[in-house]
């Protein structure tokens, strides 16, 4: 393929394409690792790592190996016939993460949309729910994609402004307020679930209370109502264990138990589920509920197919082969010990936030302020990609495979062009 100019790749998507992203004035051609290039060869820390589908770092060798040699022979069969990697693919992700089934789809939406689809089937016919009376609790400032019946619960106004009529069946609660589903449990039976991020990732990296999950738990548990972890963005390692909803449990990167500390009964993963080589998603659960789903009732032409399947597996070994969350957990503490001493003497950060390698900070700075765009353009120039997800606060989401030196060197680069801002925000 002949080289092309930024200026020239970003006039024809300008030209030829919709208009639904403002990305950050980079046009990237390579991957490796922790790393990315620049048509005109300039190299950059890849610090949003494709909003954490890229854990494994990019191009990752045994997962592009997975790719090509499984292309080579088949690619697509769909589900009218079986091939001869799905079935090993469900086998590994199952024991993996200790469910029964799972329900292997693309997309993350897709996959949070056949969650939805699989809870709504268990109210009726397992919990006794009326035809169409089941709602699904969800949380404000929520992000699970942006499908109609997915926005159709945001609170995101442009997410969701002119997509209607939206769905229903739907009932909106503050994020880490377990006060508030016990309230919406015990006045309202129709609940089949609670779906939830164990970490809100687009609001802003919201950590909730270390209790929330337990919490949320044990209702769901008292109230007959299926957990739903929505983990596409915070699960495979990204947080510092294999979950998060693996919360404190102390098991050992390569030997994960299984076990984690709050078991949902779905559990939705998608992402890095690939390591960012191709579109995988799943749905997991065990039999009572998966049963629901019979031949007829749910499908995709992609879901489930050989190319994915080789891809899913190769990602996943790389995660327990390069104990990638013991990384993230090491890493992220240093990232967030360093900038919260950064922040201490610094008008420009007002708060430090994250868990593993998910990580925000909220510049001082009004939400509808540039401030943070303008950070995120100096930091390019200085060889460091990442992007401000609403207003004010900066998101920094490295590949899982970076080492310490790598992210002392970006610590530098970041506080660096935090420090040009000092001046504008020293008020
Ligand atoms: C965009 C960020 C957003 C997700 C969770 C489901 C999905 C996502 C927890 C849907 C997708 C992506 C989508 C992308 C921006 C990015 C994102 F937080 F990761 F940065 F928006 F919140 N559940 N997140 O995070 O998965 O259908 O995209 O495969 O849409 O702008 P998908």
């Amino acid at each position: 393929m002949e080289s092309i100019t930024s200026k020239d790749a970003m006039a024809l998507e300008d030209k030829y394409g919709a208009h639904n992203y403002h990305p950050l004035p980079v046009v990237l051609s390579r991957g490796e690792g922790v790393y990315v290039w620049d048509v005109e060869g300039k190299k950059y820390y890849d610090f949003l790592s494709a909003y954490s589908a890229v854990n494994q770092g990019h191009c990752h060798p045994k997962i592009i190996g997975a790719l090509t040699s499984q292309a080579k022979n088949l690619t697509l069969t769909s589900r009218a016939f079986y091939n001869d990697m799905l079935g090993r693919f469900e086998k590994y992700v199952s024991e993996t993460f200790k469910f029964d089934k799972v329900l292997p789809m693309n997309s993350g939406a897709e996959a949070v949309e056949t969650a939805i689809k699989i809870c709504r089937k268990w109210g009726y016919e397992k919990k006794g729910i009326a035809e169409n009376e089941v709602l699904i609790v969800v949380c404000k400032k929520n992000f699970h994609g942006r499908t109609s019946t997915i926005v159709s619960f945001s609170s995101d106004k442009q997410a969701k402004r002119h997509f209607g009529p939206f769905s229903g069946g739907f009932v909106e609660i503050p994020y880490d307020d377990p006060s508030a589903l016990a309230k919406v449990l015990e006045t309202h039976k129709d609940v089949a679930g609670f779906l939830v991020e164990p970490i809100q990732g687009e609001a802003g990296v919201n950590v909730p209370s270390a209790a929330y999950l337990k919490e949320v738990k044990a209702l769901c548990e008292q109230h007959h109502v299926l957990l739903i972890a929505d983990e596409i963005q915070t699960g495979i390692a990204r947080t510092g264990k294999l979950l998060a909803t693996c919360g404190d449990c102390s098991c050992p990167d390569r030997h994960c138990s299984g076990t984690p500390e709050v078991k949902p009964d779905i559990l939705i993963l998608g992402k890095a589920l690939s390591g960012g080589a191709y579109p995988v998603s799943a749905v997991l659960a065990n039999d009572p509920i998966m049963e629901v789903i019979q031949p007829g009732t749910h499908g995709s032409t992609f879901g489930g197919n050989p190319l994915a399947a080789a891809v899913g597996m190769a990602a996943l070994e790389v995660v327990k082969e390069e104990q990638l969350a013991a990384n993230a957990d090491k890493l992220g503490k240093i990232f967030r010990e360093e900038m919260t001493r950064f922040a201490e003497t610094s008008p420009v950060v007002e708060k430090v936030r994250g868990k593993g390698l998910l990580n925000a900070i909220v510049i001082n700075d009004s939400p509808d302020s540039s401030t943070a765009w303008e950070i995120c353009v100096d930091m390019k120039e200085h060889g460091l990609l990442a992007k401000p997800t609403h207003g004010n606060i900066i998101r920094f989401a490295p590949p899982l495979v970076m080492t310490e030196a790598q992210l002392r060197d970006c610590l530098s680069i970041i506080k660096e062009s935090l420090g040009k801002f000092e001046k504008l925000l020293a008020h």
